[in-house]
């Protein structure tokens, strides 16, 4: 075990009145929200790799964590940081966690030491998880640090890094398999180009769809009953990432046929990046059937990149757990903190305010939109709004009328549409009611 944590006792919720920085003020995971506990919906996870493999570095300065499990390259750190990890975890009382290959054990020489590490480090896991119950949410694998990656996985002009990713794939989904994980993630970081001028992108995409069919003949072969997962964002490190956001992913799985086999998992952060909301993104995948999960997290607004950090605000929130919730609520996916702690904040303790926080934030949304739906005042104005389609002549309109048919009924009923307010005003204030 280890004393990284020593000291901070389990997180309890105390209510909003609590000045306990280390207390839940409104995530009360048994707290029945909409007929099912708090922590049933909001599912969330902590990600491995910003809470205990990162070290603090940014493109201008190295390392500025000092974590008893550096340096990462070997074994015996890999385990002890494993044990900080789930140390954390029963003080948080999270339900999941998520990993990439990279984030959990060293590389190795070659692929197979590095498959032998992961297998070893997931019988370590697979111990812990057993003990804690802690479950994982989803595991992936890392195909863009290591220098092998640089010109991309599936998409790589060379064909041996091709394999290369197809075996380190299957590794991370087999690994992912046997920890019972609820999905399987795919975010491409380098499967985009950094400039046009050496890039084939018809090939590129041809490559990417035929590994994206590897990967769901592969999950059917063992029996894999999570969920797999694209995870949209429009660059960074790339210039241009093909996964650009959910429209372009829903476009790119209907051309290779896997609509009904791979949904998304949407960052708040990546939404921001491509130009959207949070809430549009959750919204467009809902009513294409391919949302799945969410990493949440909060970009800086006055930076143009992805900062990656907790969520502290409550109403964009609220909106996006409104639009998840309108769609039914998680099934495999959850709330995944794709999040990292600012490089000054050093202390053990701030790991744990960080996720308090953000755990906080998320179930004050969640109680918002939860309100919101349960009063049906939204849905009905907005059914109001398209109220003039629910006619047998406007469906027979909009399903069988020929182009003539319309010029027709327009001149022989002389129609002189009347614009209706569309009210955008009195619902903002409808919606900060909630908050
Ligand atoms: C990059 C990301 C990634 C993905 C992770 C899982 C490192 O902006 O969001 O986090 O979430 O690779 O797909
Ligand atoms: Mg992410």
């Amino acid at each position: 075990m280890t004393d990284f944590f020593e000291g901070i006792d389990p997180i309890r919720y105390e209510g909003p009145g609590s000045e306990n920085d280390l207390a839940f003020r409104h995530y009360n995971p048994d707290e029945v929200v909409m007929g099912k506990p708090m922590k049933d919906h909001l599912r969330f996870a902590v990600a491995y790799w910003h809470s205990f493999a990162w070290e603090g570095g940014d493109p201008f300065g190295g390392q500025t964590f000092l974590r008893p499990w550096h340096p990462q390259d070997s074994m015996e750190t890999a385990r002890i940081k494993a044990d900080a990890a789930f140390e954390m975890f029963r003080i948080l009382g999270v339900p999941f966690f998520c990993w990439h290959d990279a984030d959990i054990r060293p590389e190795g020489e070659n692929f197979a030491e590095s498959k032998a590490r992961l297998d070893e480090m997931i019988d370590y896991f697979g111990v812990k998880m057993e003990d804690t119950g802690v479950g994982l949410l989803w595991g992936t694998a890392n195909m863009f640090s290591h220098r092998r990656w640089m010109s991309g996985a599936a998409t790589n002009p060379d064909p041996d890094v091709f394999a290369y990713a197809g075996a380190t794939v299957k590794a991370c989904l087999d690994a992912t398999h046997r920890l019972g994980g609820q999905n399987y993630v795919l975010w491409g970081g380098r499967e985009g180009y950094e400039t046009l001028l050496n890039t084939d992108l018809k090939r590129e995409r041809q490559q990417a769809g035929r590994f994206l069919q590897m990967v769901v003949d592969y999950k059917e072969r063992i029996g894999f009953q999570g969920t797999i997962l694209i995870e949209p964002k429009p660059q960074e490190p790339s210039k241009h990432q093909y996964d650009y956001d959910v429209a372009t992913v829903y476009g790119f799985l209907r051309d290779f046929d896997l609509t009904d086999h791979v949904k998304l998992n949407i960052e708040q952060g990546h939404a921001i990046l491509a130009g959207h909301s949070f809430e549009h993104e959750l919204a467009l995948a809902a009513s294409l059937g391919v949302l799945g999960s969410i990493d949440m997290n909060r970009n800086d607004y006055q930076s143009g990149w992805d900062t990656d950090q907790f969520p502290n605000n409550t109403p964009e929130v609220a909106l996006a757990y409104y639009e998840i919730l309108k769609a039914g609520g998680f099934t495999t996916g959850g709330t995944n903190f794709d999040a990292k702690l600012r490089r000054q904040s050093l202390d053990p303790e701030d790991l744990i305010a960080a996720h308090v926080g953000g755990m906080d934030v998320c179930a004050a949304g969640l109680k918002a939109a939860a309100a919101m739906l349960e009063d049906g005042k939204l849905e009905a104005l907005r059914a109001e709004r398209y109220a003039g389609w629910d006619s047998e002549d406007a469906q027979a309109l909009l399903h069988h009328a020929t182009l003539e048919q319309c010029e027709e009924c327009v001149i022989e009923r002389d129609i002189r549409p009347e614009p209706r307010s569309g009210k955008q005003e009195r619902l903002e204030n409808l919606v900060n009611r909630y908050l």
